[in-house]
């Protein structure tokens, strides 16, 4: 039998596309937080080798264990991914050597005073570079201005000797992470991503395509960058919008939730917001000061933003004076007044706290000489106004012996009926109340 003499001097290394093709591509994802992590897990799913990276060596240790910290990530998945030798986690950039697609998925919070805070992302940028290699290709997904990825981290990865769209790949792809939402996963909600160049755009849509089943291209990471910053400046306007129309009916005597829910009704044309007792999260109420702060520079204000934030900043004060109204006369000046918050997140069945309207909320009660104490089944211990507390049960007691209830966050398990059947008064900034029959007389709305 003739032997088939293998010409070993013409096999080539397997191109980009078919180690992505062949899932033999490996993938780095530095910052495993709410984005990062899910990713890095869907990737080991769809096949692929995945190294994360993290400054917190806590969460590079539960990860190598096989443990979750995120919410929206089971265990499990961290588990058998790690078990399947899928997954490992770093806090050492040299573990992007192997890695041919690099996902930065760090924070891109905002200052003092509110101004964009890219350091982190210049922090990675400058640890990808000092271990680039012909052939990576970069994708950045945190939210950050137009021009972050071209203008910020390009020149910094270059200081490798290495060209962007020659030698590496840089695109820009938003995450749409939303925590807790079940309907639409990593999956099934399209990706926005934008190269620096066609080849980084192709290669980008290429290596997204394999774990989202649709990929929209644009024209540049400006583009994809602008694209995230509208949907969430969008919701931010909107919800402004809706805040400051509920602060109106209030003074006309007009259910607001009723003609919101109303207005809904409209097949097209029409999207519903609700109002509520401020902004939260890491989302909606900062990416909007990262548009505003670009468009300076560009001599353009961005008037939309700042009023909306105007008007979101000003709910939690609103919503304090209110639940104050609401408990005067309560009590003699000899007992201060007392309230009991339910739900300190910032958005309902969510665990996270941080930029939440309830903090605020705390802080003005107990600077009116209010007692105030929480009920929160997702955050066990709350650290506000320089001290940690603990969320109290939900109990006949604990309702009746506040002066006022003031539902901040509408988690999906509490019981309103009750809550409102044992509390003296309610004051419900949510419309979480709004199926409850008996007792509507102490319930007062935002
Ligand atoms: N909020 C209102 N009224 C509303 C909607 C929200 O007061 O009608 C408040 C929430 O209580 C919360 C804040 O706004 O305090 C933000 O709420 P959110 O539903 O926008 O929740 P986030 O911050 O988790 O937003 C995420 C965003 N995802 C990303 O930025 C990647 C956002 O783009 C999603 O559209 C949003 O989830 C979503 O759709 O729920």
């Amino acid at each position: 039998m003739a032997m088939t003499r293998v010409n070993h001097s013409r096999r080539s290394t397997p191109s980009f596309d078919e180690r992505v093709e062949r899932r033999t591509a490996v993938v780095a994802v530095i910052g495993l937080g709410y984005v990062g992590l899910p990713l890095a897990v869907a990737h080991t799913e769809r096949g692929f080798r995945v190294v994360g990276i993290d400054v917190d060596a806590a969460k590079v240790a539960d990860v190598n264990a096989g443990r979750s910290y995120i919410r929206d990530v089971p265990a499990a998945d961290v588990t058998t991914a790690v078990q399947m030798g899928r997954l490992s986690a770093s806090t050492s950039y040299a573990a992007l050597k192997g890695a041919d697609v690099i996902f930065v998925c760090v924070p891109t919070p905002y200052t003092r005073n509110k101004e964009p805070d890219t350091s982190r992302i210049e922090e990675a940028a400058r640890g990808v570079a000092r271990y680039l290699r012909r052939g990576q290709l970069v994708i950045l997904r945190s939210t950050s201005y137009p021009g972050t990825t071209g203008e910020l981290m390009k020149p910094i990865l270059e200081r490798s000797g290495l060209k962007v769209g020659r030698d590496i790949y840089l695109a820009f792809a938003p995450e749409r992470v939303d925590p807790g939402r079940k309907d639409y996963t990593i999956h099934t909600t399209p990706v926005v991503v934008g190269g620096t160049d066609l080849e980084s755009t192709r290669r980008a849509a290429l290596v997204l395509g394999k774990i989202t089943d649709q990929v929209i291209t644009v024209s540049s990471p400006a583009a994809a960058e602008m694209t995230k910053l509208l949907e969430n400046v969008f919701r931010n306007v909107n919800i402004a919008l809706v805040n400051q129309l509920a602060m109106l009916c209030d003074r006309m005597g007009l259910n607001v939730w009723e003609i919101i829910d109303a207005a809904a009704s409209k097949p097209y044309g029409f999207q519903p917001f609700q109002p509520g007792p401020g902004v939260g999260g890491h989302c909606i109420p900062v990416d909007p000061y990262y548009l505003a702060w670009k468009a300076r520079e560009f001599d353009f204000h961005m008037d939309f933003i700042e009023l909306a934030a105007r008007v979101n900043d000003g709910m939690p004060y609103y919503v304090a004076q209110k639940a104050m109204l609401h408990m005067n006369g309560q009590r003699s000046a000899a007992h201060p007044p007392s309230a009991l918050i339910i739900g300190v997140t910032f958005k309902r069945d969510v665990d996270d706290y941080r930029d939440s309207p309830a903090l605020k909320i705390i802080q003005l009660l107990e600077a009116q000489n209010v007692r105030v104490s929480y009920h929160d089944p997702f955050v066990p211990n709350l650290p506000v106004n320089g001290h940690v507390r603990k969320s109290v049960a939900l109990t006949e007691q604990t309702l009746r012996s506040a002066d006022c209830v003031v539902i901040v966050t509408d988690h999906s398990i509490i019981d309103y009926a009750f809550v409102v059947k044992h509390a003296r008064r309610v004051f419900d900034t949510r419309n979480a109340t709004r199926r409850v029959q008996h007792g509507r007389e102490k319930i007062a709305q935002l």
